[in-house]
This record gives structure tokens, C-alpha cells and sequence, in this order.
């Protein structure tokens, strides 16, 4: 008896073993991104060209009829392509290795879409960057989606890294080849192909705020590994750079940039740098803003600065991308939406011709909503770069779904994508199996480097286009859930700080409403209630003339339309203006009226957005083979979602009421 029942339960067991193992063979966790290809069991042998990356992709995952052919031609633009669709064949035209591959991925997502045609392509932006903040100990500053794909060990800090790289080096030491085993090769292939599919072609391997370790012979090292894996796919690797390195190191008692010490310094690194890495691309510095060490502890200009690193990179071809965040460091007291033009526009033109100026789009730290920054009205002999944020470091943090495209397309709307030299995006990619935490804001990498490739695409076409390869193309999926997503940042505005209102999150780690935010000991500039200004008056910041005058440093039309009260658009008010609370908007509502209704507004889309998803449940599941798991996930998501932007209503309701009523 005994037996018979051990041996029953032994085949439950069994069969409970197997159906889990089915399960989890079905599962899919999000990882293949909008790469969801089905590979060829043998190579097509319809596709014909040198070898290259391109061929393989397309060798691997071309499942037309038609032969294909991959031709390079150098007069096209550079990175550009042609794809000329013929009755008996498919030619792939491409300027270089990079324009064959983003041509053949090209070719791949029309598949995917279902209609393939001609087109001629080439990039807007030759500078097409992703920007990772990421940590040597393996963190990420604003990551939410796991640890870095780069660097540190699971728990470890600095030190382990780099007992690591001892160990590492005693076991290559004499071997041809440094490889870092500890590394996730794959993964960073993985990822490499992943940009490579959405033309970028640049990333910064880690955090703005940097580590002078970086620089060390070990660290460079492992960058050279991981900047081989990335140029396979013509992406070209950039590090961020500690102003202070060769006095952090040890190596001199200064880091002033006119120093002669200093000056040599730098140029022997970078030339280590490139003996390591011929394809190195350069540096992006954050200087004197937030900590940082730069020029202005030497009493020097933030020109000093970049020129010096400039001229180290310049025999190399390298670039510097010196970043225009900075504040309080020598305007302290200023409205810090002004900061970065009172201290770069004095400078413009005595930067070198290889220093870019990187800039966020708004003038004060990504918010869900700003006016675009006016710096790039000021500076004219300087190459600009726009930096957008895709990690959703302040719109819901990959718990919720925001896509960002709407927000970027309005920057352009402002900011012309030809005056600019360059764009990037601070990553949101993680060693989480799906990447980026949430499923939707893979999206956001997606439209990153489809904007950074076009500009011109409109936030719809990149939704859809994303929606059909990540998920299904059924057409009662696609349609409700572009609009889905096309609603999500102007529900995330209303739900947090419509009206211009900003920077009313929580201290430090920025998730989740604090209007009443003060603390003695915080920089003015982080106080939730230094940027609303709420009284029994009214509420909003006064930048026009009567106020700290940021009105004045944007363009014709923009400054006049700006500065009155009455000529300014609604969805900036605040941001310029202390309005009173009965101010009788364009609805014939009164301001705090309005206000309430924004926040309902937002509060219903994200509850709105819960009830589609419910009803997307049976086409996810088709894609998924039946496995609920992307399903469920975003649904836990879009509920915390909904929960959390009742929370952003009322508890900003509550405060800003205590001023407003009764009225
Ligand atoms: C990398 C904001 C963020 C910081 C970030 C900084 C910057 O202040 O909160 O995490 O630091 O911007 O862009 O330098």
C-alpha cells in the first residue's frame, strides 16, 4: 500500500516537474524586447554579401522569398542605407558596416510589420547616444530596472570589483587576450544588437556622477572588453569622466586645467585609452554641479575645462560632451532654471570645435512637463546636444506606464532637431530579464533611438510600430493600446503637477507626491515648496519680469508669450507665473477648479488604462503561447499605478486646498 501510494505521489511529483518545465520552456519574460524574430533552421541561403553583422541578421532571420543582396556604396551619406525592392529581388544598399546593418534590421522590422518596400534612410543626428549611470559597485543612480549590465559584482562594492580584476588579471596574465568571464558577455551582446536595430550608435559606460577608478589600467581593461563587443555592431564606447581624476588618483596634488601637469595628465591617458581602444569616443563630463569636482575650483571656466580635455582627445578624433546641468556651484541664490545660460552663454564660442554642450530639454531637471530650455536659443557657435531622460526617474519609475515619446516630440516642437550636433538618453536598462522593470517602458528605449534616427516619426507611428513586434499585430490590440500609450504622459502630468506645477516629489528618491516638502538642511533648489510657492494668493513661480526674469532668456516669440500672464500657455503657467487661486482659466473654471479637474483627469486615464488592459488579456496571452506572466506583470503595474496617482491627487488636493479654499 505504502509502495503504491510512494509511487503515485513519485509520478504526481513527476508530472507537477514536467508541467513546470513546460511552463517556464513557454514562458517569456520579456527578454527578446521588439526583437521577436524567428530564427531560420539553417542559414537562408537567398541572402548574399561580404561577411558581416548584417548578413548574419539577416542570414538568420529573413524568411522572405526573394533573394536578397547587400551591397556597400560609399556615396551614400554616411550610416545611411537604401532598400530598393524590386519584382525579383531585394537589394540592401548601405554607405558602411553600419548603414548595411541598420538597413538589414530595417528589412527585419518590415517583415515583422508585414510590408516590405523601398526607402532611403539616413540619420538625422550623427550622434545617437545612450548615456548609463551607472555604478563601478554595480548600482544604478535612477535605474529601476535591476544592476548594471557593465559593472560590479551582486553585492559587491568598489573593492570586490576590483579584487576581481586581480583575480582576473593573475588568470589572463600571459594569455594574448584579456576576457573578463565575470562579465555577461552575452548579455552586453544582446544589448549591443538591440541599439545596433535602432541605429544607435554611441554609449557611455557609466554614471555622470564618476568614479575616478574609472580611469585606472584595470577598469580600462574591462571597458576595452565591453568596447569590442559593442563596436561589432558599430556602436562606439564613450566613459564619463571625473574632473578631479588625476588628483583623486594620487597622481598630482591638482587637477586645475591650465596646470601643465594636469594638461599632460590627461593627454597620456587618453592616449592609453586609444591604445587600448583605437574606436574610443570620448568623454562626457558633469563638472562643478551637484558635488562634482571642475574648473571653477581652480577659478576657471567651464571653457578651461572642456578645452583641456578636448585638446588630449582631438589628435585621436575623440569628442567631450560637457553637460550644462550645473547649478548652485557659482550662482547660488539664482532661479536655477537660469543657471545654465548665465554661466555658458558668456562663453560661447571659446569652446573647441570637438567640445559638444550637452543639455537637458527642460531647464530644470526632467520633469514630467517643462518648457524646452533656453540655452539652445543662446548658444549659436557652440555644437548643442540635447540630453532626454528614458529611465522614468520623475514620471512613475518603471511602475508606471509613461510613453515618453509625446514628451520628446514636444521638445522638437521647440527646438529644431537640426540645429542640434547630437541627442542622448540617459538608459533605463537594467540586468533585469526584461530589461527595463516594466514591460512598457522598453518602449521608451525603443522611441529613444527611433526619434534619435527621426525625428520626424510621430509618437503614434513609433507606438504601433513597437506594439506589433513586442506583442501581436491583431489590430484590437495595437489600436487601444497605441492610444493607451499615447494618453500615458499627459495622465501622468495631470496625475502629478499639471499646469506648470514641478519638482513636487519626494525627497531624494523622487516616487510619490511631498508638496509640503521642506527641510532647513536641503538646498533650497531640491524644496518641493520653493517651486510651487503655494499661498493664500495663489500658487506658481514667478519667472516673468516681476519675478526672477527666466522669461527673458527665451527666444522671440517665447519670451513675450511667456512673461503675461495672459498670453501663456496653460500647460506652463505655473512654471512662470504666481497666479491667483480664483485666476479664471480658459475653461471659465477658476485656476483651483481647474486644478482639481486635471488631477481627476489624470486619476480617470490611469484607472482607464487598468480596464483596456483587462480586455488586452486574451491577445497577450496568444502571444505569449498562453503564458500569463507579461500579462500579469504589467497588470500588477497599471493597478499600483492607479493606487499611486490617487495617492500624487489627493495628496496634493489636500495640501494646496489648505491655501485655496474656501473660495
Ligand atoms: C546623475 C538629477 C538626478 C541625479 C542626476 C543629476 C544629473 O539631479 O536626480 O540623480 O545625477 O540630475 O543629471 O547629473
Amino acid at each position: 500500500m505504502f509502495f503504491i501510494m510512494h509511487l503515485s505521489m513519485n509520478r504526481i511529483f513527476h508530472f507537477l516537474l514536467a508541467l513546470c518545465l513546460a511552463v517556464s520552456v513557454n514562458a517569456y519574460d520579456g527578454s527578446q524586447l521588439w526583437l521577436r524574430y524567428t530564427p531560420n533552421a539553417t542559414p537562408s541561403a537567398l541572402v548574399a554579401g561580404k561577411k558581416s553583422q548584417a548578413l548574419h541578421e539577416l542570414r538568420t532571420y529573413y524568411h522572405g522569398t526573394k533573394p536578397v543582396r547587400l551591397v556597400q556604396k560609399k556615396s551614400l551619406p554616411p550610416e545611411a542605407y537604401e532598400i530598393q525592392v524590386e519584382p525579383k529581388r531585394i537589394t540592401v544598399v548601405g554607405a558602411d558596416v553600419n548603414g548595411l546593418l541598420y538597413g538589414a534590421f530595417e528589412l527585419l522590422r518590415m517583415q515583422q510589420l508585414g510590408h516590405i518596400h523601398s526607402t532611403r534612410q539616413q540619420p538625422v543626428f550623427s550622434l545617437r547616444l545612450l548615456n548609463h549611470w551607472d555604478n563601478l559597485d554595480g548600482s544604478i543612480e535612477r535605474g529601476y530596472a535591476g544592476k548594471s549590465i557593465f559593472w560590479g559584482e551582486e553585492r559587491g562594492g568598489e573593492e570586490i570589483q576590483d579584487k576581481r580584476l586581480e583575480i582576473k588579471d593573475k588568470v589572463t596574465s600571459g594569455s594574448k587576450h584579456n576576457s573578463y568571464p565575470l562579465i555577461n558577455l552575452s548579455k552586453i551582446d544582446a544589448y549591443a544588437r538591440a541599439n545596433a536595430s535602432i541605429g544607435i550608435n554611441g554609449i557611455v559606460l557609466n554614471n555622470v556622477n564618476a568614479s575616478p577608478k574609472m580611469l585606472t589600467s584595470e577598469y580600462l581593461r574591462q571597458v576595452s572588453t565591453i568596447s569590442r563587443r559593442l563596436q561589432a555592431y558599430g556602436i562606439k564606447t564613450y566613459l564619463s569622466v571625473n574632473f578631479g581624476s588625476p588628483k583623486a588618483l594620487g597622481d598630482l596634488s591638482t587637477a586645475d586645467p591650465l596646470d601643465p601637469q594636469v594638461r599632460q595628465w590627461w593627454r597620456s591617458k587618453v592616449d592609453e585609452i586609444y591604445r587600448l581602444m583605437p574606436h574610443f569616443g570620448g568623454f562626457l563630463v558633469k563638472a562643478n554641479s551637484e558635488g562634482q569636482p571642475g574648473p571653477a575650483d581652480y577659478q576657471r571656466t567651464h571653457a578651461d575645462g572642456a578645452n583641456m580635455l578636448a585638446d588630449a582627445l582631438q589628435p585621436h578624433g575623440g569628442i567631450v560632451m560637457w553637460r550644462c546641468f550645473v547649478y548652485g556651484a557659482n550662482h547660488k541664490g539664482v532661479d536655477r532654471v537660469k543657471q545654465a545660460v548665465l554661466e555658458f552663454q558668456p562663453l560661447d564660442g571659446q569652446f573647441r570645435p570637438n567640445v559638444i554642450l550637452q543639455t537637458k530639454n527642460g531647464p530644470l531637471d526632467f520633469q514630467p512637463r517643462e518648457p524646452y530650455s533656453p540655452i539652445f536659443d543662446q548658444i549659436r557657435h557652440t555644437p548643442n546636444m540635447v540630453e532626454l531622460q528614458i529611465t522614468q526617474e520623475y514620471t512613475g519609475q518603471s511602475r508606471h506606464l509613461v510613453y515618453l515619446a509625446p514628451m520628446w516630440k514636444e521638445f522638437f516642437s521647440f527646438v529644431q532637431p537640426s540645429s542640434l550636433a547630437g541627442i542622448a538618453g540617459v538608459a533605463n536598462v537594467g540586468d533585469d530579464a526584461n530589461w527595463c522593470g516594466h514591460h512598457f517602458s522598453q518602449a521608451n528605449w525603443y522611441a529613444f533611438g527611433r526619434l534619435a534616427w527621426n525625428p520626424q516619426l510621430t509618437s503614434a507611428e513609433i507606438a504601433r510600430e513597437w506594439l506589433q513586434q513586442t506583442f501581436t499585430t491583431d489590430e484590437a490590440f495595437v489600436r487601444p493600446m497605441t492610444d493607451v500609450m499615447l494618453a500615458s504622459r499627459e495622465a501622468c502630468v495631470d496625475y502629478m503637477m499639471p499646469l506648470g506645477l514641478h519638482h513636487l516629489f519626494k525627497f531624494d528618491h523622487h516616487y510619490g507626491p511631498e508638496p509640503d516638502g521642506f527641510k532647513a538642511d536641503y538646498p533650497l533648489e531640491w524644496c518641493p515648496v520653493y517651486y510651487h510657492q503655494a499661498d493664500s494668493a495663489g500658487i506658481g513661480f514667478d519667472r516673468s519680469h516681476t519675478g526672477t526674469d527666466a522669461t527673458a532668456q527665451y527666444r522671440e516669440p517665447y519670451r513675450s508669450l511667456y512673461d503675461h500672464v495672459e498670453t501663456c500657455p496653460e500647460q506652463f503657467l505655473l512654471w512662470f507665473h504666481h497666479v491667483p487661486w480664483n485666476h479664471r482659466m480658459q475653461s471659465g473654471r477658476t485656476l483651483w477648479q481647474e486644478l482639481n479637474a486635471h488631477y481627476d483627469r489624470g486619476v480617470a486615464e490611469a484607472e482607464r488604462f487598468c480596464t483596456v488592459w483587462q480586455q488586452m488579456r486574451p491577445f497577450v496571452l496568444k502571444a505569449d503561447q498562453g503564458d500569463p506572466r507579461r500579462w500579469q506583470e504589467v497588470d500588477e503595474r497599471l493597478r499600483h499605478q492607479e493606487e499611486n496617482a490617487r495617492e500624487w491627487r489627493d495628496t496634493c488636493l489636500r495640501y494646496f486646498g489648505s491655501f485655496a479654499e474656501p473660495k
